[in-house]
């Protein structure tokens, strides 16, 4: 029995076939958990969609940016987009039982002592407040899904306030979960910047604001592919990027080993 953690793998379902075959995946004995962003841009959005529904069972995905773009769309009837990709599953027979299991998939996911989150964990938020929070917003997204994706999107409100209400406290927690990168000193998130760490002079990256300190789990994340793999005592990225050239990367829990296919 092993557990695979699997970084971003947006629509390359011939890569992730490709990383599975080699590590010798077997689906009776092993578990994948998916860093979120399943679909958009790398063409077979449709094809690792219907392999992960089939495979259910021993798989699990977060929900990433992408994965809510899809599903905001689908719920809120917005079927004629220019995104091939999604218009290829609006137009799919087995639509309804995809969309309504990607919605189901949760922020966050614990598995042994590491958490998985598709961007990272808030710096003005532990571990228990950020389960707390997410949960809460997970419960009004299923509620009712095209009241809640009407107003999930916007780039406010920028930092976190205990006083945040109703749908603008729900967007916090969607935002920080699935968009963020770097934050600004005082807690606001930056969503311009997507590059690499040293361009950048007045932002620092989300988990470098936990570097002193040693957090109850370790974060599992992805999203954040000019970053590439990196870890640290706290966090390990896995987003290599496949979608542009790059890497599908996974991490095995058991034996922390680390393992990329191009
Ligand atoms: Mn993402």
């Amino acid at each position: 029995m092993a557990t695979y953690v699997i970084g971003d793998v947006q629509g390359c379902f011939s890569a992730l076939m490709k990383l599975l075959k080699a590590i010798d995946f077997m689906p009776t004995k092993d578990r994948l958990i998916f860093c979120g962003d399943l679909v958009n841009r790398g063409g077979q959005s449709l094809d690792v969609l219907r392999w992960v529904y089939a495979h259910q069972k021993c798989c699990d995905s977060v929900l990433g940016n992408h994965d809510l773009s899809l599903l905001s769309k689908y719920y809120l009837k917005k079927f004629r987009t220019k995104n091939t990709e999604f218009k290829e599953i609006f137009n799919a027979s087995d639509a309804a039982l995809l969309m309504d299991w990607l919605l189901h998939r949760p922020l966050y996911i614990e598995q042994q002592d590491v958490m998985v989150i598709h961007a990272g964990l808030y710096p003005g938020w532990g571990i228990k407040q950020f389960k707390k929070l997410a949960t809460k917003t997970r419960t009004k997204m299923l509620s009712d899904p095209a009241v809640f994706f009407k107003t999930m999107y916007g780039n406010t409100p920028k930092q976190w306030s205990e006083d945040l209400a109703g749908h603008l406290k729900h967007r916090f927690v969607i935002n920080a979960s699935t968009r963020m990168r770097f934050v600004k000193k005082d807690g606001a998130l930056n969503f311009s910047q997507n590059g690499r760490i040293s361009a950048m002079k007045n932002l620092k990256p989300w988990f470098s604001y936990f570097a002193d300190k040693t957090l109850d789990q370790h974060i599992i994340f992805g999203h954040w592919s000019a970053l590439g793999f990196y870890q640290d005592r706290n966090v390990t990225c896995l987003d290599t990027g496949k979608v542009w050239g790059g890497q599908l990367t996974t991490l095995q829990l058991e034996n922390q080993s680390v393992f990329s296919i191009t």
